[in-house]
């Protein structure tokens, strides 16, 4: 247990209808204690200086009240009184149910930045001292309340925009993945305590039969382990939000489409080719996942060197991207709009393309028929330089018109993309960078112990690689994690969590 009490606001910065201020520490109830007073006069029966009114409260209970500065008592009509600083209302927790597991009183104060200051002052001269950041989880981690995976999940939970991001970090806080890691880690102790017993007493057991159970049990783990390092993919979408550029040649309606799913007029769009000269990223939320969409210059050969950079950023976007939207111009001229569209395809690693025709209200039926069937030719194994695998499929070819809803159409793919990559399944999935380099530091020890056994290494050997699987699970929890881990963990909070 920690032995000094922190305070911060925990509510954001800037004013609000009410602000909270959290205090937690052994001295917590005492140090509110001593600046809050129920009611603002002395009388027969009631005394501000000896009232008590926070260290009488049950655990879960809220009082009315008033902070007052307790170096501010003046001799007054109605006797030694204080400057009142903000009528609040104050609820107390005690250890060890409160979220640190410590003594907890939480000040309820009217929201404004010069109150906060100020209660927040006569609490820190009061003895309490500045909360770092992440520190009342920091508390809550290291008083046992919670583990480093269920920590991690808040900072999480607060930072997630999106309804998909906030139920992937409510499922980790609930402890889903945290519990599943930890029964991994007992088998995996399991298995090393099996190997121990036999390397101290190696004239019971028969090695080989040792190794051949270690074996099939470090192989069990070792498959769902993978199957957990393959839902990364899904919580890095959860997290980062999926990456989705706008790509094509000028005027074919990039920043027209763009404007469209986001619903305003984001971007500048005019019938000059070569509107867009930089990217433009904004980002909104598709199905309840953040979507990170980005509009880029139209690829040509430009001679202007502002535009020149623009094709390359364009280039490099398209290329980071989870997801491209390339988009066709039916109006401009066929070749070179193929060409370009070849050229980018076999130029970067592009994948995922959405090849959409745009503009389509601008062609009559007759004319949109023999488009496709020109399109479609050209788009064939035998007539394009675009390799076989890259070939979008005639079938996936949209053809739409961002005039006329084409903007929702293309939505609906996208949606179509994450419903299929990154649906929260409900249950354990990696979302942290951290936690996916872990579980596959668990699957290579694994992997090296397989090796060893099957080359009938000494039983040490083996067991090495088995003990180092356990310290990457053991990590990923926080059941052992040096102190350095927990401070870059919790740096990352925001103060007053
Ligand atoms: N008729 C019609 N015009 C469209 C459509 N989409 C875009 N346009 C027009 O095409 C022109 C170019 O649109 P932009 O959205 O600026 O095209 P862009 O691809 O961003 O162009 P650059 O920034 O120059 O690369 C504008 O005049 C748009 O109004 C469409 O579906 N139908
Ligand atoms: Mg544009």
């Amino acid at each position: 247990m920690n032995s000094d009490t922190i305070g911060a606001i925990s509510t954001p910065p800037g004013s609000g209808g009410i602000g909270i201020i959290r205090v937690s520490g052994p001295d917590a109830i005492a140090l509110v204690d001593g600046v809050f007073a129920s009611r603002r006069t002395n009388r027969d029966d009631y005394r501000i200086r000896t009232a008590h009114d926070v260290v009488r409260m049950s655990a879960f209970t809220l009082k009315h009240g008033y902070i007052f500065d307790p170096e501010s008592f003046s001799e007054t009509e109605s006797g030694d009184i204080p400057e009142f600083v903000d009528e609040c209302l104050v609820s107390v927790m005690r250890s060890p149910r409160s979220y640190t597991g410590e003594d907890v009183v939480e000040i309820n104060t009217h929201g404004g930045t010069a109150v906060m200051r100020r209660v927040l002052a006569i609490l820190f001269k009061a003895g309490v001292r500045p909360a770092e950041p992440g520190e009342f989880t920091k508390r809550a981690f290291l008083n046992g309340r919670i583990d480093l995976t269920q920590a991690e999940a808040v900072a999480g939970l607060i930072q997630a925009r999106t309804e998909e991001s906030r139920k992937a970090a409510m499922e980790q806080m609930s402890g889903t993945l945290g519990a599943l890691i930890s029964s991994h880690a007992e088998m995996i102790g399991e298995t090393l305590a099996r190997l121990e017993v036999a390397i101290d007493y190696p004239e019971y057991d028969e090695d080989e039969q040792i190794i051949t159970e270690a074996l099939m049990s470090l192989e069990k783990t070792r498959d769902a382990l993978k199957k957990l390092a393959e839902t990364y993919e899904q919580g890095r979408i959860v997290r980062e939000g999926l990456r989705v550029a706008i790509s094509g040649r000028p005027n074919a309606g990039k920043s027209s489409l763009l404007n469209g799913l986001l619903g305003f007029g984001r971007a500048i769009v005019t019938d000059i080719p070569g509107t867009t000269r930089d990217t433009l990223e904004e980002s909104m939320d598709i199905s309840g996942f953040p979507v990170i969409l980005t509009d880029t210059a139209g690829l040509r050969d430009a001679d202007d060197p502002v535009e020149k950079i623009g094709v390359e950023r364009a280039l490099s976007e398209a290329s980071k991207a989870d997801i491209i939207i390339y988009l066709l111009d039916p109006t401009a001229d066929f070749d070179a709009e193929l060409a370009a569209f070849e050229r980018f395809c076999t130029d970067i690693d592009a994948k995922n393309v959405i090849l959409a025709v745009n503009k389509c209200d601008l062609l009559n039926e007759e004319a949109l028929c023999a488009y496709k069937t020109g399109l479609e030719r050209a788009l064939t194994a035998e007539n394009s330089r675009i390799s076989a695998e890259k070939l979008p499929r005639p079938e996936e070819i949209m053809y739409i018109s961002v005039k006329n809803g084409g903007a929702a159409l293309i939505s609906g793919r996208i949606k179509a993309y994450l419903e299929q990559h990154g649906a929260g399944s409900g249950g354990a999935i990696l979302i942290e960078e951290r936690h996916k380099d872990l579980v596959n530091r668990a699957i290579e020890a694994i992997d090296r112990a397989a090796v060893s056994a099957a080359k009938k290494s000494p039983l040490d050997l083996i067991a090495y690689d088995v003990w180092e699987c356990a310290q990457a699970l053991g990590e990923i929890t926080g059941r052992n994690v040096t102190d350095d881990v927990i401070d870059m963990i919790f740096s990352k909070f925001c103060l007053g969590k």
